[in-house]
Formats: C-alpha cells, sequence, structure tokens
C-alpha cells in the first residue's frame, strides 16, 4: 500500500478475492495515531482496489482512540471485524466487534459495548471445521474466548494460554517476560496444524510461530519467519492461501517518511516446507 501509511495487516480470503484489512497511521505521526481503518481488495494479488475507510473510531460510541491491529471474518453472509480500542471512559483497552453484510463495510457497531474488555489488544479469529470460532489476542498475555454461533457473544471465561518456553521460546533480558510472545496473534489451521504466528521480543519486533496439534494448545514454539527489519519496531502478520499460493502479509517502515509510526503494509509469497514448518525469509526492501 503505497498512497497512504497502513499497518496491522489482516487479510481474508471470500468469493475468490482477497479483502485486506488494515490499520492506518496519520501522515507524520509521532506516536501511534489512529483513527480509522482501511479496506482494500484484489482477485490476483497484483491489482489492489481501494475501499476507502469503512469504519473509524466513531463507529463505536464508547471508544475514545487507538484503532488499532483487528481482523474480519465471514460467518453465515455477514462479516464480523474484530478490533481494539481504548474506551473513552476509563483510557483501558477494550476489544469491540463491528459488523457489515458486505467486506468492504459499511461496517456498524454489533454490541454498542466492548465484547472483551480487559485491557488486552490485537485480536485474531478463526472459525474451525466443526463451527467453532476462536477469539484469540493480547499483550502481555495471550488469551482466547470461545465465540458463539452469533459471532458477538462468547461462552466461559476469558482463558489465558500459559506463556511457557517451550510453547513460546525463550526471551533474554526481560525478567517480566520470559518468552518471546508479545502481541500480534494470527491463528488458523492448515491441514490439520493449528497455528499461531506473533510478533516477537519488541523491539524491534521479529515474527515467530508456534504450532499446536488442537485449537487450545499445548503449543510448541517452531522459530523465526521474518527477521527484525524495516525501519519499524512493530511489526504485524496476516498469513492467507489464495490461488494455489501463500501469502505473508507484514508491515514496515518503507515508505518515504516512513517510520514507526508510519508504517507500510507489504506482502512476500512463501512456501510452506513439506512437514507444513515455515521457512524463514527477509522482507522485500527493492
Ligand atoms: O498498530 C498499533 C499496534 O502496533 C498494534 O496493535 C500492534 O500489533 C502493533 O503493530
Amino acid at each position: 500500500m503505497q498512497h497512504i501509511y497502513t499497518a496491522d495487516p489482516a487479510p481474508l480470503v471470500h468469493n475468490g478475492r482477497v479483502y485486506l484489512y488494515t490499520g492506518h497511521d496519520e501522515d507524520g505521526s509521532t506516536s501511534f495515531v489512529m483513527k480509522d481503518w482501511r479496506v482494500w481488495s484484489s482477485a490476483d494479488m497484483v491489482n489492489w482496489t481501494d475501499h476507502g475507510s469503512p469504519m473509524s473510531l466513531n463507529t463505536f460510541s464508547w471508544a475514545g482512540a487507538n484503532a488499532w491491529a483487528g481482523q474480519a471474518v465471514e460467518r453465515g453472509g455477514k462479516f464480523y471485524w474484530y478490533v481494539p480500542v481504548s474506551v473513552r471512559a476509563t483510557g483501558q483497552f477494550a476489544i469491540g466487534v463491528a459488523v457489515s453484510d458486505s467486506p468492504t463495510g459499511p461496517f456498524r457497531d454489533a454490541l454498542g459495548h466492548p465484547l472483551v474488555e480487559n485491557s488486552e489488544i490485537d485480536p485474531t479469529v478463526f472459525i474451525d471445521d466443526d463451527g467453532q470460532a476462536y477469539l484469540y489476542y493480547g499483550n502481555p498475555n495471550l488469551w482466547y474466548v470461545r465465540l458463539n454461533a452469533d459471532m458477538i457473544s462468547y461462552s466461559g471465561s476469558p482463558t489465558q494460554i500459559p506463556l511457557t518456553t517451550a510453547g513460546f521460546g525463550t526471551r533474554t533480558g526481560d525478567a517480566t517476560r520470559p518468552t518471546l510472545y508479545e502481541e500480534g496473534p494470527w491463528f488458523y489451521k492448515r491441514n490439520g496444524l493449528y497455528y499461531m504466528v506473533f510478533a516477537a521480543k519488541c523491539c524491534s519486533e521479529f515474527i515467530g510461530y508456534s504450532t499446536s496439534p488442537g485449537p487450545t494448545g499445548p503449543w510448541t514454539y517452531r522459530g523465526t519467519i521474518m527477521p527484525s527489519e524495516g525501519s519499524s519496531f512493530t511489526n504485524h502478520a496476516g498469513v492467507i492461501d489464495f490461488n494455489g499460493g501463500s501469502y505473508f502479509f507484514y508491515h514496515n517502515g518503507a515508505l518515504p517518511g516512513g517510520g514507526g509510526f508510519t508504517r507500510s503494509v507489504a506482502v512476500e509469497k512463501f512456501s510452506y516446507n513439506a512437514d507444513g514448518s515455515i521457512p524463514t525469509f527477509n522482507m522485500t526492501t527493492a
């Protein structure tokens, strides 16, 4: 994405098209200034349509700031977009959900209040083959809830995933964060294996991943996908298969004027190894 600053890509394959949901860094920002989200789409991964901004902080009457990293999913012909924002009344982060009849919006607040309120960010959503939907999220912890079929409520209480070094790698130099997990989880299943791709070891972040035989663990850390590089201290991944290829979306600070708060979304095509593991690859820089 080359004509505005974008961040936190979340691709969705629907009806032969890739819809890409992103955040939007305001021009010239020297801290996170994010007020709306954007949607883009492509049928060939080359030519992209800019669908503008079908959702902003104003969509959520209770939101005050920080239109951060979300993900959208389709169920029953409706599109549900989960996003973290700061609650105006408390300043604390919460996760809201908006709904639309179209992948490009307009989106409206599905609830009129947060879906999950525990000061955590970065929701990722996945509907398993048995119909059970999961919403994972979190920084500094990793949580999930089992969404109900309506996609706007959940059963039970939020469950915290134990961040073990076997599950999420070993971080040194920060006693409060013994594992590599930082934020930006991206949860999906491929050939029966569950993947948790995540931003690791702030700052600067790299992208690592873990896998599990089941949707809620146990997780095993599998290594680095994308090393830290690209003049943005954050990175945030979204992974899809589309038209026979596998694609890894991420962000960096590579546009003119770009940096940690003026980021740009980019994509690498890659191939899984035969055992389902993901190779390490770098950002394309030229
Ligand atoms: O874009 C704001 C925050 O930076 C996101 O929520 C994180 O994932 C990181 O990319």
